[in-house]
């Protein structure tokens, strides 16, 4: 029989000695074959520790994974029609998204949210529009996941007093909060307070559920935007899995039973188009987590059991030639269920220029039905066990993860870790990388780099006129404002704010031992008040405020008077572009345009790259700031969520050349038309307005007659945009490809 030896002299000849061997973004030297020799593990039996295999006996066999869709937009009212429509279709699980405003603790009336209200989700700003999101959707029958981590206390605290008023009691309410406020302060920046008080709200939710909704999942720890933000693998389950950890501490911390709270414990996970690394990651997750509780001392096999939900990737969807976005999310789609998660998101093909219509919507489910239906993924647990390949990359998954997660163990943990901002920097050098590498061509996305199409179709996208919903959400908390009880909503909101000042651990000598200071026991009726008074948990005093018709606004306000808001200031890395492309011809041509821009100004072309409006997106701004630094410009990167005054007002004190705004959350028609204005009213209309990020083509004339004068879509290259913007500096910047002796300055 051949050994491996004849194998690898075979290959030698078939390629003439050519290295096959394929170098992946987690430095993995990934070989054309696997043998037995790779996949010496033992891995045990899907539903017994440490669940690699899966974490239930039958898994699909028994009970297909939930068809989970993420949807939300505009008003509670045409966001709930479209809920019912999709559960007729086949949906099994609903998974409300917010609008920026929402997340960010405003309500629909602040002036800093006029550009968000309702755009990437659906706009609540009371109790009253919580109700309607769910009218004729009985919550004690379906599980219900919401995405909120900023606004996590009003938006919970929502659910249930809604649900209430549906005559569901909170101990009956199944689905889960995401509450995940780790990755918020790492790459998905809806934050609203710092990261001490931060923790302690995830913690009093992770209290309350365990002790009023056992069927309710306190958390979804999410590694699905670190891998949005360009996060490898190993990043992703390592971050993911430590910050797991944190919560869990936290928690014990702060009194609880380690048991009473682990198996609502959640994750989430991003599955991109490395098929084979993305089963082996949810393989690997599981074996960490088990190994992380067991070593926190957990006792129930539930406890550390990693229970998740997974999404296709979003940034791995393209604007051009979208069709082909099917299959893309198809290929990860069998990923994610052949990895075994619970439960999962399909992305629609408009992805990377709008939110889904009722056909991208349907094709997207379709995609899970028809993999659940025809295919005969479920019929065996855990298909691939016992692939040497995919053995040999859990293995190798599972232990560079540990080696990530004892970096963080050697700070002190996540908390500390995330303060150092080391994992948002390495997050964003991945990102720098895997850009640079598709800008060049090395990795290959069809119909963006290769085999694009000389003319794209027109695809009928969904737009929500955003004004409209403002108005209506306007009116709507009016009327809940006039018609509570106006006294009883403000000591409910006091009482809050109390709260959040009040040290969560606190508690009276006389509760402790039921006995006043002489030692005489008080009565149940005063012990239960002086109970009542004492818990400073936010959720349970933000529910009485719920009752009480306090907005989100109005409840993040009162926790805001005690905790203060949260600001950052970016700091994009440097080097990566200029390394990447230390050889490339064109990139050179365009730092030489750069050159002779700063010649002709006696200073460097100054950019700064703006994010207005609460779109905390900010991937894209940063690989631009950092590329664009690297090309020789002068880079400011402004802060997240500004309003387009205090945009303007810095381009005119720093003096900048180009303001290029940066929109993935649909705010670009209110937010970019409006910093034009004030920049002419400022007298300097000579500053050049660009955007970039997901604007849809249609919008590309509206956006050219308000004055930008640059708009690069998703796919563009980054070289090419400051091609482009060294022609709108006066500079003679010849076509991409043309040799051309260039034209002095
Ligand atoms: C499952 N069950 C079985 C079984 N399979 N019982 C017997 N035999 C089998 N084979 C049981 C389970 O034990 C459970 O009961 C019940 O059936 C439901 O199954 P589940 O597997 O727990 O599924 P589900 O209810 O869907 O819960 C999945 C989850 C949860 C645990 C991952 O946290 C969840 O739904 N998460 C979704 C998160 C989400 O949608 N996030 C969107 C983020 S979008 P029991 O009693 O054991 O519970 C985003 C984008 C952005 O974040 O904006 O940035
Ligand atoms: N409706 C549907 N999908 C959404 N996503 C974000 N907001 C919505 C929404 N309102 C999806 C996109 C995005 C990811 C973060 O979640 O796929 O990439």
């Amino acid at each position: 029989m051949a050994d491996i030896e004849d194998w690898k002299a075979l290959v030698d000849k078939e390629v003439k000695g050519r290295d096959l061997t394929w170098h992946t973004p987690e430095g993995f030297d990934i070989k054309p074959l696997y043998t037995s020799d790779d996949a010496t593990q033992e891995r045990g039996l899907p539903g017994f520790a440490p669940f690699t295999r899966g974490v239930k006996a039958s898994m699909y066999a028994g009970r297909p994974w939930t068809i989970r869709q993420y949807a939300g937009f505009s008003t509670a009212e045409e966001s709930n029609a479209f809920y019912r429509r999709n559960l007729a279709a086949g949906q099994k699980g609903l998974s409300v998204a917010f609008d920026l405003a929402t997340h960010r603790g405003y309500d629909s009336d602040h002036p800093r949210v006029v550009g968000d209200v309702g755009k990437a989700g659906v706009a609540i700003d009371t109790v009253r529009d919580m109700e309607i999101l769910f009218d004729q959707i009985p919550l004690d029958q379906m599980s219900v996941s919401m995405t909120m981590n900023g606004a996590v206390i009003p938006v919970l605290a929502f659910f249930i007093v809604a649900a209430e008023r549906q005559g569901v009691s909170q101990d009956k309410l199944d689905g889960t909060i995401q509450n995940d406020i780790l990755k918020e302060f790492m790459v998905r920046n809806t934050y609203i307070y710092p990261p001490e008080p931060s923790m302690r709200i995830v913690s009093d939710i992770i209290a309350y559920t365990s002790r009023n909704m056992p069927k309710f999942n306190s958390i979804s720890i999410s590694g699905y935007h670190m891998h949005e933000a360009g996060a490898t693998a190993v990043q992703e389950l390592a971050f993911t899995i430590a910050d797991g950890k944190e919560y869990a501490q936290r928690a014990m911390a702060a009194g609880l039973d380690i048991d009473a709270f682990a198996g609502r414990l959640s994750f989430f996970f991003g599955i991109g188009m490395n098929f084979f690394m993305e089963i082996a990651k949810l393989r690997a997750a599981r074996t960490l987590w088990y190994r992380v509780m067991d070593g926190l001392g957990a006792k129930q096999e539930r406890s550390k059991m990693l229970r998740t939900h997974c999404q296709t990737s979003g940034v791995s969807l393209q604007e051009q030639d979208p069709y082909n976005n099917v299959i893309r999310t198809t290929v990860e789609a069998m990923a994610a269920t052949l990895g075994g998660t619970q439960s999962l998101h399909t992305n629609a093909l408009d992805e990377a220029i709008a939110l889904p219509t009722d056909f991208s919507a349907r094709i997207a489910r379709n995609t899970q039905l028809v993999l659940q239906e025809e295919s005969g993924i479920c019929n065996v647990v855990d298909p691939l066990g016992g692939s040497y390949y995919i053995e040999a990359l859990t293995a190798k998954l599972v232990e560079e993860a540990e080696k990530l997660m004892a970096e963080v163990d050697a700070v002190g943990g996540m908390t500390a870790y995330v303060g150092t901002g080391k994992p948002k920097a390495a997050i964003e050098e991945a990102a720098a990388h895997k850009q640079a590498s598709v800008d060049k061509g090395e990795t290959v996305i069809v119909g963006v780099n290769k085999y694009r199409l000389a003319k794209e179709e027109h695809l009928e996208t969904l737009e929500v006129d955003n004004h409209a919903v403002r108005e209506a959400q306007i009116a709507r908390i009016r009327a809940v404002k006039d018609a509570r009880d106006e006294a009883a909503c403000q000591a409910a909101l006091k009482a809050l704010t109390e709260a959040a000042a009040a040290s969560p651990n606190a508690q009276s000598e006389a509760l402790r031992t039921g006995r006043d200071e002489r030692g005489i026991p008080l009565p149940p009726s005063v012990l239960a008040e002086m109970e009542r008074q004492a818990d400073v948990n936010l959720l349970a005093r933000a529910v009485e405020a719920a009752r009480h018709d306090a907005t989100l606004g109005e409840i993040s306000a009162a926790m805001e008077a005690a905790f203060g808001r949260y600001d950052t200031v970016p700091r994009p890395v440097k080097g990566v572009y200029s390394s990447a492309y230390a050889e490339d011809a064109r990139y050179q041509q365009v730092t030489r345009g750069v050159e002779a821009v700063e010649n002709r100004l006696g200073r460097k072309p100054r950019i700064l790259i703006a994010k207005m409006g609460q779109d905390g997106h900010d991937r894209g701004a940063n690989v631009i700031a950092s590329a664009f630094a690297d090309m020789g410009f002068d880079v400011i990167a402004g802060p997240l969520f500004q309003t387009p005054k205090e945009t303007a007002a810095l381009a005119l004190q720093k003096q900048v050349d180009v303001v290029g705004a940066s929109s993935l959350a649909a705010g670009h028609k209110t937010l970019i038309p409006e910093l034009i204005n004030l920049l002419r009213d400022a007298g300097r209309p000579d500053i050049k307005v660009t955007a970039g990020g997901v604007i849809p083509p249609q919008d590309y004339d509206f956006l050219r007659e308000k004055g930008v004068q640059g708009i690069y879509g998703p796919g563009s290259n980054v070289v090419e945009c400051a091609a482009d913007i060294l022609r709108l500096l006066g500079h003679n910047m010849p076509p991409a490809g043309e040799e051309v002796s260039e034209a002095a300055e």
